[in-house]
């Protein structure tokens, strides 16, 4: 199971000492949160930001895409070598596209999933992707609930991707990912968790602290011991 800290919750101010601090916790990815204020009604971070981290990095670089006009972002991003890229079933109007797209500039390819969109929204694209990342929040903000549904959702997607004989293409799971939901998020089949101010970034014990509580709680999910 993957641990992705979501970018936008560290102080912006002192995003350098940040990565370094983040890297040092010996994390999988970094999740960069792309936001238009049209599609979600916030804009917390730009391009810049992946632009400027891409060189300062060794970390894999995964970019959520929270944006009306995906193509626009997606061609943006082709220079910047980031390693996978997710864009929304919602506002994608040619998502078969789109996927394809982001496969060709060399990056590994996600659709993202709102709460209320039915999973056959991604039946038809399963040849065109690497991961799906099922929200598990409304898009928009850190520091939300989970969606009611969410867990059903998450083990809803994993027998559709068995299924349909995609059982390599893993699901990335986003929002409210916190200490209490990590277990059940993971024995639904969630295996790379986009990890912020419920988890990584709590404010009651420090980073390396709470890695070690997300640690405990994947390994009460996978009923393993921590290792
Ligand atoms: C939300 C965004 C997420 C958040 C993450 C924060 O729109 O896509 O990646 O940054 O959910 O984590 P938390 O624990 O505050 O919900
Ligand atoms: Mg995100």
């Amino acid at each position: 199971v993957l641990i992705s800290p979501s970018m936008m919750c560290v102080d912006p101010l002192n995003f350098e000492s940040a990565l370094r601090r983040v890297e040092a916790l010996g994390v999988d990815m970094l999740h960069i949160d792309i936001m238009d204020g049209h599609f979600v009604p916030n804009a917390p971070m730009g391009l810049g930001i992946v632009e400027a981290l891409r060189p300062k990095t060794d970390l894999p670089i995964d970019v959520h895409l929270m944006v009306e006009d995906n193509d626009f972002f997606v061609e943006l991003l082709a220079p910047m070598r980031v390693d996978q890229i997710s864009v929304h079933v919602e506002s994608c109007i040619h998502l078969d596209r789109t996927l394809a797209r982001i496969r060709e500039i060399g990056a590994q390819a996600g659709v993202a999933i709102n709460p209320a969109t039915p999973l056959s929204a991604i039946q038809y694209v399963l040849e065109r992707i690497d991961y799906v990342l099922v929200m598990t929040v409304n898009p928009g903000y850190a520091g939300q609930k989970m969606t009611p549904a969410s867990i059903r959702k998450i083990a809803d997607c994993r027998k559709l991707l068995d299924d349909q004989g995609y059982s390599q293409i893993p699901i990335q799971v986003d929002g409210n990912v916190s200490f209490e939901n990590i277990p059940a998020m993971v024995r639904a089949g969630g295996v790379n968790l986009v990890a912020g101010t419920s988890s990584i970034f709590h404010r009651d014990a420090s980073w390396s602290e709470n890695v070690i509580t997300m640690k405990h709680a994947i390994a009460a999910g996978l009923n393993t011991n921590c290792p």
